[in-house]
């Protein structure tokens, strides 16, 4: 059973492991510092830490926060942040406390409460912590985040309260979306900065294509297309479509679980990080799978993006270029209305035509119909404007980490 500290905010040093003196590079909280305990289980893939890891860089980095990451997977969690070490089961990376969340009902070495509580995708808190929040001298606020949906009902639901059944206790659950009234979605404070750099500077660019294709850079009579998707059956269709176009097509393909389909369309073994294939216009490269910064300088470096489930589909839409969404698929096609009110934000000011050939292309990617590159890439300078008008259009929402944390502050006064 470990120790209870339940302090107004949480004290440093934070190991109090059985035998273990205090890591050294542990971060020491500020005196005034918010404490944030974050937990996130990972369902599969890469989106719920995904989501979690940003969201706890920036309550660390832009709004001074000491967080606490709890996380069951970290083995997921180190194709996307390499830094990490999955052997051990406390660590600092960023200035973020990272716990390996061994079993549900752990909860560090010391039980010590933070002044606000996150779970995130609705993962359980482990008991003993939630007695232990019942306990605390002043409760803190517990957030359920939520996935992102575009759907109307998240507006109704957003900051919703829910009372513990047994403690004097209060959830609330906060809503990402894409629409006003609801938490928005994450963005870097430094983000748009970055990403105009990299577009203003030819050697970025350049450095950029050798370093992670082994290729100079293309012309720009070629058009570059990122793909990251689940296993998807249009995709044969399309490589085919790739191959035959009139002009010359670059894919990027991060290895993953659409590499197989790659490689048996280029009729090889296999697609891994760093091969390179072609037929007629087409030319692919497989990608190893980077850090989160790395997949947003693909995004940039690519005219089209293709993403998956919620954290890359965010990251599209910040890159401000035509994208199309692979949505992560649930039974009973429940996914389908949550692409449609997605295209209806995204694409409702386009042109009529120009926004029937993007939903007819994002339905054919989502198994509806038959992907259709010519027709879908005809309006590309009208995506480009609209990608452009989106992404400003959503930065007016304020980012999820500063929703979340101006919400948190409130109630902690
Ligand atoms: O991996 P995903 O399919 O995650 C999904 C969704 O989040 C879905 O909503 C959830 O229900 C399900 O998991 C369990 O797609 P997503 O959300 O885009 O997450 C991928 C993350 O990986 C994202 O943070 C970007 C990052 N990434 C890198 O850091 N490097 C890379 O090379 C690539 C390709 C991705």
């Amino acid at each position: 059973m470990p120790a209870i500290m339940s302090s107004a905010r949480r004290s440093a040093p934070l190991s109090t492991a059985p035998s273990a003196t205090p890591s050294p590079n542990l971060p020491v909280a500020a005196g005034d510092a918010i404490a944030c305990d974050l937990f996130c289980a990972v369902i599969d893939n890469f989106g719920d830490i995904g989501v979690c890891w940003r969201l706890a860089r920036q309550l660390t980095s832009e709004h001074g926060w000491q967080v606490r990451l709890f996380v069951d997977d970290l083995h997921a969690f180190r194709k996307l942040c390499p830094a990490l070490d999955v052997s051990r089961s406390r660590q600092a990376v960023s200035g973020i406390v990272i716990e390996h969340w061994r079993e549900p009902a752990h909860v560090g070495d010391t039980l010590e409460v933070a002044d606000v509580v996150i779970e995130a995708f609705g993962c359980e808190l482990p008991h003993v912590y939630v007695a232990a929040m019942a306990r605390r001298e002043r409760a803190p606020v517990w957030l359920n985040l939520e996935y992102l949906s575009a759907e109307d009902w998240v507006a109704d639901f957003h900051l919703r309260q829910s009372p513990h059944s047994r403690y004097p206790l209060t959830k609330t659950f906060f809503f990402p979306g894409l629409a006003a009234g609801t938490g928005g979605v994450l963005k870097e404070r430094h983000l748009d900065a970055a990403r105009a750099a990299f577009e203003a500077s030819p050697q970025a660019r350049e450095a950029w294509w050798r370093q992670t294709t082994g290729q100079p850079a293309p012309g720009p009579e070629v058009t570059v297309i990122s793909l990251f998707s689940y296993e998807n059956p249009a995709l044969d269709s399309l490589l085919g479509q790739w191959s035959e176009s009139a002009d010359p097509i670059v894919l990027l393909v991060p290895e993953g679980r659409i590499s197989a389909a790659v490689a048996r369309f280029f009729g090889l073994p296999s697609f891994a990080a760093g091969s390179h294939a072609g037929r007629g216009k087409l030319r692919a490269h497989a990608l190893a799978f980077t850090d989160q910064a790395g997949y947003d300088a693909l995004l940039w470096a690519s005219h089209f993006n293709f993403v998956r489930g919620e954290d890359s589909f965010v990251r599209a839409q910040w890159a401000a270029r035509p994208f199309v969404w692979h949505i992560y698929p649930q039974s009973d096609d429940a996914h389908l209305p949550k692409l449609d009110a997605a295209l209806a934000h995204y694409a409702g000011p386009l042109p009529a035509p120009a926004r029937a050939a993007l939903g007819r292309f994002w339905h054919a990617w989502n198994g509806v119909g038959e992907p259709d590159w010519a027709d879908f890439s005809g309006p590309r300078a009208l995506f480009e404007q609209r990608a452009a008008a989106w992404a400003q259009e959503l930065a007016g929402l304020g980012d999820l980490a500063g929703n979340l944390a101006g919400f948190a502050k409130s109630q902690l006064k």
